[in-house]
């Protein structure tokens, strides 16, 4: 049951799999993006929803005229992160489709326009900047720095959106972010919030707020040689100042991270050059990922950062610290009643990303038993995942009653 959920998910599922890890490669604008476009357009179709594109490719269905009254949108994203979880981004959408279904099905007439949203590159693992579709449309990111972005094999977005035929007219999106009256995103819990609580507590609890977090990019610039007939003495090796700046960003978190403050680094993504396994580096550019509850803190481990490694560092993304809708917030808990859980997360979405555009937003998470993300250890059960969909019918019918 539960508007077709299982239909959805076994269908997408294997799409972007590696058949080795399990795990998922779903890059924006690539043959795995468009065949989830594709899929999602079928099956917003299939619900006669009327589907559009905005400035930067995100796909909006509307059940009801759009522009009759802001309206209720659900729904999330479906590209990954390199060797990503199934859930992270698909639970949404998927969850999003099959509570549209179960509305439909049982007859509701909403009040307002019902959206389902499906955003474009969230993780940002191609291009380096995570929520490029919802940055562009609110105006957090240029449509200038978006198109020059580039991926390890120097294809620029630019280049990336013309390959998938579409135009280049990005920007600013302020006709779209009217038609949302409130989101609810759905996504998978990233973490053991949930699965540490009594069984008997709710599958989902309700977001209240993202740490803030950015990623910055550190460049260090070494001379290539011979790794076999260059002497130690006489070597300018990049990736050893990359290995002491990784090593830095951790130490200066770990100072930071007690049992009340959380603070974390992370340096997950590393490009050599040359990249040859005989030749010491000539650079290497290191991306890192810093999170707290916290923005004095992680302003503290950058500038630890900038103090060891002048010149080196330089911000590619902020998020600033971001409540969800409080009035919205609390209205969704009730609706699902007031034992639902409320939880903060370090995890950044688009729903961030709307509400510090000033869109009513919140999230819903869904119990995640592993409470691992961004692998593919990454997990829900099906009941839960159908207490998701639940959650969201109940919500949709509050919110567009
Ligand atoms: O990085 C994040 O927190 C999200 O998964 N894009
Ligand atoms: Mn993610
Ligand atoms: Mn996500
Ligand atoms: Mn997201």
């Amino acid at each position: 049951m539960a508007g077709g959920f299982d239909r959805r998910w076994a269908e997408l599922l294997p799409v972007g799999r590696d058949g080795t890890t399990g795990g998922y490669r779903r890059f924006a604008w690539t043959r795995e993006d468009h065949t989830l476009r594709e899929w999602f357009a079928g099956e917003c179709g299939a619900l006669g929803l009327d589907l559009t594109e905005d400035r930067m490719g995100n796909q909006w269905a509307w059940w009801g005229d759009p522009d009759a009254a802001p309206g209720v949108v659900i729904g999330s994203h479906l590209d990954s992160v390199p060797d990503g979880g199934a859930y992270d981004g698909p639970l949404g959408v998927v969850s999003a489709l099959a509570a549209v279904q179960a509305l439909q099905e049982e007859g509701f007439r909403p009040s307002v326009p019902i959206g389902v949203v499906n955003f474009g590159d969230e993780e940002g693992a191609r291009f380096g900047v995570a929520c490029a579709g919802s940055r562009v449309i609110t105006g957090a990111m240029t449509a200038e720095r978006a198109l020059g972005l580039r991926d390890a094999d120097g294809v620029s977005m630019a280049e990336a959106l013309r390959a998938t035929g579409r135009g280049l007219d990005l920007g600013p999106d302020p006709a779209t972010l009217a038609r949302v009256g409130s989101f609810v995103e759905l996504h998978v819990e990233q973490g053991k919030a949930l699965a540490l609580m009594d069984p008997a507590t709710s599958a989902v609890a309700v977001g209240t707020d993202i740490w803030p977090h950015g990623r910055w990019r550190a460049d260090f610039a070494g001379r290539a040689d011979h790794a076999g007939t260059t002497a130690l003495a006489d070597r300018t090796d990049a990736m050893l100042e990359a290995a002491a700046f990784a090593l830095a960003a951790r130490e200066a978190a770990a100072r930071r991270d007690d049992h009340e403050h959380r603070c974390v680094a992370t340096v997950g993504k590393l490009e050599v050059t040359p990249g040859g396994i005989n030749a010491i580096p000539s650079h290497v550019t290191a991306w890192l990922d810093a999170r707290s509850p916290r923005e004095d803190l992680v302003q503290g481990v950058i500038a630890d950062l900038h103090g060891l490694f002048p010149e080196a560092l330089r911000e590619e993304s902020w998020t600033p610290a971001t409540r969800f809708d409080e009035t919205l917030t609390l209205r969704v808990r009730d609706a699902l009643g007031e034992t639902t859980p409320l939880l903060g997360t370090g995890a950044g979405h688009d729903a961030g990303i709307l509400a510090n555009a000033g869109v009513p937003t919140t999230m819903l998470f869904v119990r995640n038993p592993t409470g691992s993300s961004h692998t593919p250890e990454e997990h829900a059960d099906a009941a839960d995942c159908h207490a998701g969909v639940d959650a969201l019918v109940t919500v949709v019918k509050e919110l567009a009653a």
